[in-house]
C-alpha cells in the first residue's frame, strides 16, 4: 500500500531555465544478478528539463505536443508517493486527439521525487486498449537514472527509439528499481482520472484509485505528430488560384 507524503513542489516561481546535470554517470544499479534485459545494456541518463518553461517551448513548436492526465500547474503541492517499493510500476495511459495519429513518442517526463533523491526506473512502453487493466503489446523497455527534483520534471528520451503509435491508447510505466526514495508524485488537484492511473503491485495491476490514490500520476508524454505544414503567413497551402484581387 502507497502512503502519501505532502511535498511541497515548486514553491518559488519556476521562471530560470538553468538546466541541472544528473550526477552518477556510469553507475551500475546496485541489484546483482537479475536477468532483465534492461540491465545488459548501459544504463541510460534522464535529463532534467525545468518544468513550465520548458514545456511552453515543447508545446510551440508544429507538431509536438504534451499528453498528460495530471492537472499540476507547476506550482503549488504534490504528492510524492512513498509508499512504492521495487518492482512496483507506477504508470499511466494516453491517448491522443484523432488528428494527432499517428505519432511517434519524443519524450516521457516525470516528476521525480523527492528532490535530490537519485534512483533507477525501468521505462516501459506498451501498446493500449483505453480500457484494460492489463497492458498491450510490450513496445519499448530500459533501464534509465533519475534524480528528484522539486522543481523541474525528469526527461527520459525516446526519439531516437522510433516508436509510433497509429491508433488507440499506449501505456508509460515506472518501475522503481529498488524502494522508495525516489518515486514519482501525483497531482494535489483533488481529482485523479479514473481507469487511467495504475500501479502494478507484482503480479497484479490496479487502478491507482482502487489503491485510494486521489491525484494523476506527474508522467506526460511528448509525442511528434503528423502536424500540418504551414507557410510562413499561416496558411495551409499555397495554392492561391481561386483567389480575386477584386475588394469586396
Ligand atoms: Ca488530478
Amino acid at each position: 500500500m502507497l502512503e502519501e507524503i505532502p511535498l511541497v513542489c515548486g514553491s518559488r516561481q519556476i521562471s530560470d531555465l538553468e538546466t541541472q546535470s544528473v550526477e552518477g554517470c556510469g553507475l551500475e544499479p546496485r541489484r546483482v544478478g537479475t536477468t532483465r534485459r534492461a540491465l545488459r545494456g548501459a544504463v541510460r541518463l534522464a535529463t532534467i528539463a525545468v518544468t513550465g518553461m520548458a514545456l511552453a517551448v515543447a508545446s510551440a513548436h508544429a507538431g509536438t505536443k504534451i499528453l498528460q492526465n495530471d492537472g499540476f500547474t507547476g506550482f503549488g503541492s504534490v504528492t510524492c508517493q512513498a509508499g512504492a517499493v521495487e518492482g512496483e510500476i507506477l504508470a499511466a495511459r494516453f491517448s491522443a486527439d484523432p488528428g494527432d495519429y499517428p505519432f511517434t513518442i519524443e519524450k516521457v517526463l516525470a516528476l521525480v521525487c523527492p528532490a535530490g533523491f537519485s534512483g533507477f526506473f525501468v521505462v516501459s512502453v506498451w501498446e493500449d486498449d483505453g480500457v484494460s487493466l492489463q497492458p498491450g503489446a510490450l513496445l519499448y523497455s530500459d533501464i534509465y537514472q533519475v534524480t528528484g527534483a522539486d522543481t523541474s520534471l525528469n526527461s527520459i528520451d525516446l526519439s531516437l527509439q522510433n516508436i509510433v503509435i497509429t491508433s488507440g491508447s499506449v501505456r508509460i510505466g515506472l518501475e522503481l528499481f529498488q524502494n522508495y526514495p525516489p518515486s514519482v508524485a501525483t497531482d494535489f488537484d483533488g481529482t485523479i482520472t479514473p481507469s487511467t492511473n495504475f500501479i502494478y503491485v507484482p503480479p497484479v495491476w490496479w487502478f491507482s484509485e482502487n489503491l485510494f490514490l486521489t491525484g494523476d500520476w506527474i508522467i506526460r508524454l511528448e509525442i511528434q505528430t503528423p502536424g500540418v505544414a504551414l507557410f510562413a503567413d499561416g496558411f495551409e497551402s499555397g495554392d492561391t488560384t481561386a483567389w480575386s484581387s477584386a475588394v469586396p
